[in-house]
């Protein structure tokens, strides 16, 4: 599992964002959401990997401006937008290929 999660993280094009994982790491809710939709190995823990398109995906849910910057209001409101299971939603209008 850990080798796994290294390789992934070494692997990872210099275009990802390394904070990606901190920001579910600092924030227990987000990330019990983000590992339910993103953790594609289920193995609990969402690597740099797993952890760029959940940041993604909060970041279009939360930036409801589309100035590329998520406020403090943005954020707290995306959150209860993910609380009230509202993302469904949201993932529907998302390009992104879901798992069948
Ligand atoms: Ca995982
Ligand atoms: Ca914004």
């Amino acid at each position: 599992m850990l080798a796994l999660a290294l390789l992934a993280l070494a692997a990872a094009p210099p275009g990802m964002n390394p904070n990606a994982v901190d920001l579910f790491e600092r924030d227990p809710e987000l990330k019990a959401w983000a590992v339910a939709r993103f953790d594609l190995n289920h193995d609990g823990w969402l690597t740099s990997f797993e952890a760029q398109p959940a940041l993604n995906f909060f970041k279009d849910l939360a930036d409801s401006d589309g100035n590329g910057r998520i406020t403090v209001r943005e954020y707290s409101q995306a959150k209860a937008i993910i609380a009230a299971g509202t993302a469904e939603l949201a993932a529907a209008a998302d390009p992104q290929p879901a798992p069948r």
